[in-house]
């Protein structure tokens, strides 16, 4: 029998209360954006994002069900995301997680709404999870703003629309690098503070979560970049060389394969260092796992 990892038994236990969240969300919708909006949140998604958030709030002192409206939203957030990027005006991708992306079988009028349905259902879960939890509801400003920037023109938004206008252009480590903490690493860090801030975990906590989150968001985009280069597409759901083929900014390409190799695991090694101001409470395990579940992928 294959040994099971502390993240696999952690993601057993949490992931059914995370799905609910995101099944009640997304079941609000009508038809037909309804199915295009299921069809891209059942993809079959690794789900790191939501585990993340509640992952983060254990390790902050959160029990009970409390965070997973929370973490859904986090999720909700990152599967619009995906599937405005799939869209023909961007990415113009067919496969997403193994399976055609949603303008592909719905439309790209329908995926398009169906994108935008899930931003604003993302909100309506942060604000309805503190709704259930009266003791959390002063952190509901605090936490509608992390989550709004961090998808916004600061954060996620901004990286992709700085990531789309350097297609075709050198840029160097550094512009490379601010791309990836917008477009990627500012949703991650959200993500791992949100947890935080459910569980009303004191400042230092939260922003120590924060940087841990940025750090495993860099080392993130990092490996993501690899293994379009490197990646088996059966393993990865995606087409291999889309970004060379579209002349996409990538750490292989402005650092080589090993140079990107090594940048992923020297911020995996600040993201550790981050942890230790959470000493070794109960969920910090399944933080540093998670770390070494993404940047296992590149080897
Ligand atoms: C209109 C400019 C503009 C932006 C809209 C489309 C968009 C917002 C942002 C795109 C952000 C993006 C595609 C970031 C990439 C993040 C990334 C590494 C995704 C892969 O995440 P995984 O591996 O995916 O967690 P799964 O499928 O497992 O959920």
């Amino acid at each position: 029998m294959t040994a099971v990892s502390a993240r696999e038994a952690f993601a057993d236990e949490e992931l059914p209360g995370i799905e609910a969240a995101i099944e009640r969300a997304v079941g609000r919708l009508g038809e037909p954006i309804r199915a295009a909006a299921f069809h891209a949140m059942r993809a079959g998604g690794k789900r790191v994002r939501p585990l993340l958030t509640v992952a983060a709030f254990r390790a902050a002192g959160g029990t009970g069900d409390g965070v997973y409206p929370v973490a859904a939203a986090v999720e909700l957030i990152h599967t619009y995301s995906l599937l405005h990027d799939d869209l023909p005006c961007m990415d113009d991708d067919s496969m997403r997680r193994g399976i055609p992306t949603a303008h592909r079988v719905y439309g790209e009028r329908v995926a398009l709404a169906a994108g935008a349905a899930l931003q604003h259902l993302a909100f309506l879960s942060l604000a309805e999870a503190t709704a259930e939890e009266p003791d959390s509801f002063d952190v509901l400003p605090a936490m509608a703003r992390r989550l709004a920037i961090a998808a916004g023109p600061e954060g996620m938004v901004g990286g992709q629309f700085l990531d789309l206008v350097a297609e075709g252009t050198a840029p160097d480590a550094a512009g490379l690098e601010a791309i990836h903490r917008a477009k990627t690493a500012a949703l991650l860090s959200a993500a791992c503070a949100l947890g935080g801030e459910a569980a009303g975990a004191e400042p230092e906590i939260v922003d120590a979560l924060a940087e841990y989150g940025t750090h495993l968001g860099l080392a993130f985009q990092i490996v993501d970049d690899l293994l379009d280069v490197t990646g088996d597409p059966s393993r990865t759901g995606k087409t291999s060389g889309a970004d060379a083929a579209r002349a996409k900014a990538t750490y292989p390409a402005v650092h080589g394969i090993e140079g990107a190799r090594g940048q992923a695991e020297a911020a995996a090694g600040v993201a550790r260092v981050a942890l230790t101001a959470l000493a070794d409470r109960a969920g910090v395990e399944i933080l540093l796992e998670t770390l070494d579940f993404v940047v296992d992928r590149i080897h």
